[in-house]
């Protein structure tokens, strides 16, 4: 089989995870070969540190850029973020052209700028010269600083609207590109994330997540570095901007709940399983595994609050949802239930997309699903059928005798699709919940 080969063309800041020093573990991760070429080696990477060297190596390039097609060698992809001088733009810009085959893949970082303001190291005509080399990319991943240099027009401050990062989409679409991702995108307060766009097919969309306060070194590169090793996995746009926001998000909780110090950049490398996973689902269509990691668990208990607010409105008191969410759906209750109370949590994913999950956990001779949700859009789809097959073999394989779960009394959708998979109700319960609140359920049995 071949294996594909990448080349990143950043700085190797030694120390303070950004550029190569995270381009090359991630991408690596997902089974990529991941050559580097340095732009240039800093003693640490010039945000909040103090007294770095700085080694620019813009003429080590061309003879690198030699030395490389004397080996006849060519990259599938190359992905550029941080270059070390002006020079630097023009000698890619042949390395591009050097070192490529006909199908070969460019994505450009156009690291330069943050928060209104350009990188101290860059002179005011480095924007130009970085839109020149964006304009021989496939796709870029700017922040809006960035691209609104690029662009000559004014940096406004979030929260955006949407048609105002729509009008700037098509303002990039002058650059020639087939696919852009826009990061650090707010559109209300509280949430951040990114939005992409496919030029070809116009497709446009966001991924956004709640806002976690300060500002974190290198999580830009952890970004696209995240989103180059998915989406050249084969993973669509979406997926891979999923994927990308995942990781980064992940690695900021980390980092700030660690209470570290920021200037050494974000913990990516204990996300890196869960990456790893998520990029492999992507490749293979629906799979159902359990969570393991803190940001599986993260990612379920953020599903179920979006989904039990939408399934129970009507049913169950709004206080006593949010109630019910705290008790069992917060991130610190499904940690306790996995880690002392033997459940399992299984994520259901199409793709890279989080569809649902399911909680089950052994009782005497049965298995109990405490929980099975399906995302809204993804119900209907047949995805459940595979999730009662896989809790039917869970069951089967220790030795149980039925998998058996409650459901409200007045839910009649899913009472049918429990129906539909080979339940039967068994019983009529009243079960307290603590603080006054009732379920009025229904028993309901399969056997296995
Ligand atoms: O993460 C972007 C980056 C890369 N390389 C160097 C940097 C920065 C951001 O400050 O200083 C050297």
């Amino acid at each position: 089989m071949h294996q594909e080969r990448i080349l990143a063309i950043h700085d190797i800041s030694c120390v303070g995870r950004c550029s190569l020093t995270v381009a090359i573990p991630i991408i690596s991760s997902v089974g990529i070969e991941c050559s580097g070429l340095p732009t240039a080696v800093l003693s640490t990477h010039t945000g909040g540190f103090t007294g770095y060297t700085y080694r620019d190596l813009t003429e080590d390039m061309v003879p690198i850029d030699e030395h490389w097609q004397t080996l006849g060698i060519r990259f599938d992809a190359f992905y550029t973020g941080f270059l070390g001088s002006f020079e630097q733009i023009d000698i890619v810009k042949k390395l591009f052209r050097d070192l490529s085959h006909e199908g070969t893949r460019i994505y450009v970082d156009p690291v330069m700028a943050d928060k209104g303001k350009l990188y101290p190291v860059f002179g005011p005509d480095f924007p130009a010269g970085m839109r020149q080399l964006c304009e021989m990319a496939d796709v870029i991943m700017p922040n809006l600083t960035e691209l609104s240099f690029m662009l000559g027009i004014e940096y406004k401050e979030g929260p955006y609207t949407r048609e105002y990062i729509d009008s700037v989409l098509d303002l990039a679409k002058g650059f020639g590109i087939k696919q852009i991702v826009l990061t650090g995108i707010s559109f209300e307060e509280g949430k951040v994330g990114a939005v992409y766009r496919d030029y070809a097919t116009g497709e446009t969309g966001d991924i956004m997540r709640e806002e976690i306060p300060g500002y974190y070194h290198g999580t830009g590169d952890v970004f696209s570095s995240a989103f180059v090793g998915a989406f050249e996995s084969g993973l669509s746009l979406r997926d891979a901007v999923t994927a990308a926001v995942n990781l980064t998000v992940g690695s900021i909780i980390r980092t700030y709940d660690a209470k570290v110090d920021i200037r050494y950049g974000v913990n990516f490398e204990a996300g890196l399983g869960a990456y790893i996973r998520e990029v492999d689902a992507g490749r293979n269509g629906m799979t159902i595994f359990p969570a393991v990691s803190d940001d599986d668990i993260r990612i379920i208990s953020s599903i179920g609050c979006s989904v039990w607010r939408e399934a129970y409105e009507g049913i169950v008191p709004k206080d006593q949802v949010e109630y019910m969410l705290e008790r069992f759906q917060s991130f610190e209750a499904m940690k306790e239930q996995i880690e002392s109370e033997g459940y399992t949590y299984l994520m259901i994913k199409d793709g890279a997309r989080n569809i649902g999950y399911a909680g089950y956990v052994p009782r005497g001779d049965r298995l109990f699903l405490s929980k099975i949700y399906i995302v809204k859009d993804y119900r209907g789809h047949g995805y459940s059928g595979p999730v009662f097959a896989h809790l039917r073999d869970v069951a089967r394989s220790l030795g149980l005798k039925s998998v058996y779960l409650t459901v409200n009394r007045d839910n009649e959708r899913s009472i049918s699709v429990y129906r539909h998979e080979g339940f039967e109700i068994v019983e009529s319960q009243d079960n307290p919940i603590g603080e006054g609140f009732v379920m009025h359920d229904y028993v309901m049995e399969m056997r296995v």
